[in-house]
């Protein structure tokens, strides 16, 4: 899931060839649009793959130690430990079967060598362009828009990944459920625009009281959030989670309508779960429990 921020940044790519007329050539043309980095062999792109992310690979077919059309294959089945890269092959095997196979294993072009500059220029743009619509896309599906922080979709995805590798790593996990406290009075009293910039800042509230890569924060509903602690036990989220509390009523948003205070509070339930043990399906219901137990016992307070 890419983060606003990550979206306007450089592409990387990585070029597989093994002729040093052709990494000169083909570096000439790319290296001021693009990062460029280059493996000769087979060996040198695996590990290169495997160990920093890249957006793009021009590869060639014939190898010292290999063959593209394997290599291709080989990363289209192994996503989880190449990621998302868009192939060219970029190759003198000019027969239309070798153009379809290589098509059919998953590359995105191909490109017939000798390589003309024009021509390489655009295919890669075009690939660059595609990649950088998909990003657009994986954001705005995942993220919501009035806070820029994942929405409940992200969330349910998270909750889902981080409960089978809490399960498999013999860890905790802990959710908690935060509403804000007479949020529809503060509509009514102040108008949906500046209701809309207090859930910005429970927004930014929460970004900067969970800092651990993590953390996970979600607009989980209107003026709901979820926030899930991985490894983290309860008193220790009670406890991080009565710290984010006081910084929020630090902030000290006026309203007059709130029956507790004069300015914007909200109530948290937390739940924790560890589950090599335990069934999923309540932990949510769970979290849910203690957030009405905490608005029943007078909001602007966390349960757990
Ligand atoms: P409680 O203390 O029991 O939580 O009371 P409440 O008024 O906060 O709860 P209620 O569920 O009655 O009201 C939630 C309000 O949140 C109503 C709705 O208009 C507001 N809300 C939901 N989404 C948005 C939004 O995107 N922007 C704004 N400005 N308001 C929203
Ligand atoms: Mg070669
Ligand atoms: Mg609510
Ligand atoms: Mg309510
Ligand atoms: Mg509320």
């Amino acid at each position: 899931m890419k983060e606003k921020n990550q979206l306007a940044r450089q592409y990387r790519i990585l070029l597989v060839e093994d002729e040093p007329t052709n990494i000169q050539m083909i570096a000439g043309y790319l290296s001021s649009d693009y990062i460029l980095t280059i493996a000769k062999t087979r060996k040198k792109a695996l590990e290169l793959l495997a160990s920093s992310p890249f957006d793009l690979m021009l590869l060639d077919i014939q190898l010292p130690d290999g063959n593209g059309f394997e290599i291709c294959q080989h990363v289209v089945a192994n996503r989880e430990k190449y990621g998302n890269i868009s192939i060219i092959f970029m190759t003198s095997l000019n027969s239309p079967n070798d153009e379809a196979r290589g098509l059919s294993l998953g590359g995105n072009d191909y490109i017939h060598k000798p390589v003309n500059e024009v021509v390489l220029r655009a295919r890669v743009k075009l690939q660059i362009q595609l990649i950088r619509k998909n990003e657009l896309l994986e954001h705005f599906t995942c993220f919501d828009g009035l806070t820029e922080i994942p929405n409940r979709r992200a969330f349910d995805e998270q909750l889902k990944k981080e409960w089978h590798r809490a399960r498999r790593e013999h860890k905790l996990l802990s959710l908690a459920i935060l509403d804000i406290d007479y949020f529809k009075q503060y509509n009514d009293l102040y108008g949906h625009p500046a209701g809309d910039q207090c859930l910005r800042i429970m927004a930014a509230n929460l970004t900067s009281s969970f800092v651990r890569n993590s953390d996970f924060i979600a607009r989980y509903g209107g003026e709901e959030f979820a926030v899930l602690l991985y490894g983290t036990d309860l008193e220790t989220s009670i406890q991080l989670m009565e710290k984010s509390l006081a910084a929020f009523i630090e902030k000290n948003i006026e309203h007059q309508g709130s029956s507790i205070r004069s300015c914007v509070t909200f109530s948290a339930g937390i739940c924790t779960a560890n589950p090599k043990a335990d069934s999923s399906s309540n932990f949510l219901n769970t979290a849910d429990k203690e957030l009405y137990l905490a608005k029943d016992l007078g909001r602007a307070q966390i349960c757990g």
